[in-house]
């Protein structure tokens, strides 16, 4: 095998309604439950890659800077042995999230390199293929195969575990505005976070049987377009998540004062009649739910607290594809 061509993919960012915390396989990637997320139109990242014989190791541009990336290689080497073929890979890639934004993610990352790089390896993976290989890389990357809303089933094995679509009513009216309360970088990587509260929260088994009910619940609010229920589950959900940081060992959390005070702010426009929720990943970043017709007035009260430059809308976004 020469040099191959060069396939660019774009996959974009989602942002998880029932969560995912916690592996039952490290190796493989397979969670303790099925999550379940929006993907955004917003954020997304771009990946090109080429396989090159000539190339003594894999190469990797991010934002313009060459990074060395271990994770990266070993999914390559994932991707290679499926291929069957022994090339080193020269991937540039950019993601396209507002700068400092503080929102950008393995699963838009993943998600475009599992496409790209399959392509580029010569293989035609199908929609749940790629969702497999995706969640090698990231977890959270398989749900970004899909637009929309989007279910990760846990599965039992590698076979099993794997994203699909879930169909929303047309009229089924949704927006994301993304509150940037801060752009460090997380203290505690999502990978850590959960795997420390897997070993060591009291609450984990409560958290497992309870995610399995909420998920029950927000899919019955899809196919009814029931937007009160589909927001406070989501809502209910993060704060479970969060809820589970604090009872590990050690304890942590990702919320700072202003998440509190932007947590705060949605309830207050609930009371007041606006239909809004806020779900909370892994940072202190705020992301409100809420219907479209709703977007100026919650923008315009958040941006009076922080500032208009932290405050992003987005809406439903599309599948992985090439470009
Ligand atoms: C999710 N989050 O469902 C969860 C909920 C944040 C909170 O960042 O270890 O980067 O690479 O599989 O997919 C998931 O973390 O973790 C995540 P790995 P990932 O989106």
């Amino acid at each position: 095998m020469n040099a191959t061509t060069t396939y660019t993919a774009r996959a974009h960012t989602n942002i998880a309604l029932i969560k995912y915390w916690g592996k039952k396989d490290e190796k493989l990637i397979l969670p303790m439950n099925s999550s379940l997320s929006l993907t955004l139109d917003r954020f997304y990242t771009e990946t090109s890659v080429m396989f090159d014989e000539q190339l003594k190791d894999d190469l990797f541009l991010l934002d313009g800077s060459k990074e060395k990336n271990d994770k990266i290689s070993n999914f390559l080497e994932i991707v290679r042995q499926k291929a069957n073929i022994t090339a080193k890979a020269k991937i540039i890639s950019k993601n396209h999230v507002p700068s400092t934004a503080g929102l950008a993610s393995s699963a838009s990352a993943y998600a475009a390199l599992a496409l790209a790089a399959s392509k580029a390896a010569g293989l035609n993976l199908d929609k749940k293929e790629l969702s497999r290989l995706a969640r090698r890389g990231s977890g959270s990357a398989c749900r970004s195969i899909y637009g929309g809303l989007v279910e990760w089933q846990e599965g039992i094995d590698d076979q099993t575990s794997f994203a699909h679509p879930i169909e929303m009513s047309r009229d089924f009216d949704i927006a994301m505005i993304a509150l940037v309360i801060s752009t460090d970088f997380k203290k505690i990587s999502s990978r850590a976070g959960m795997k420390r509260v897997v070993e060591t929260s009291p609450y984990y088994p409560a958290w497992v049987q309870n995610t399995a009910k909420d998920l029950r619940k927000l899919k019955q609010a899809i196919s009814k377009n029931d937007f009160e229920t589909f927001g406070e589950v989501s809502e209910e959900n993060a704060m479970k998540m969060h809820a589970l940081n604090m009872s590990a060992h050690p304890h942590f959390n990702y919320l700072e004062p202003d998440s509190i005070k932007a947590m705060k702010i949605v309830e207050k426009l609930r009371s007041q009649g606006v239909s809004c929720y806020y779900t909370l990943d892994a940072g202190p970043n705020v992301k409100v739910i809420c219907r479209r017709k709703d977007i100026q007035a919650i923008v315009d009260r958040l941006s009076d607290s922080f500032g208009q430059e932290k405050v992003l809308v987005a809406g439903p976004g599309p599948a992985a594809h090439l470009i």
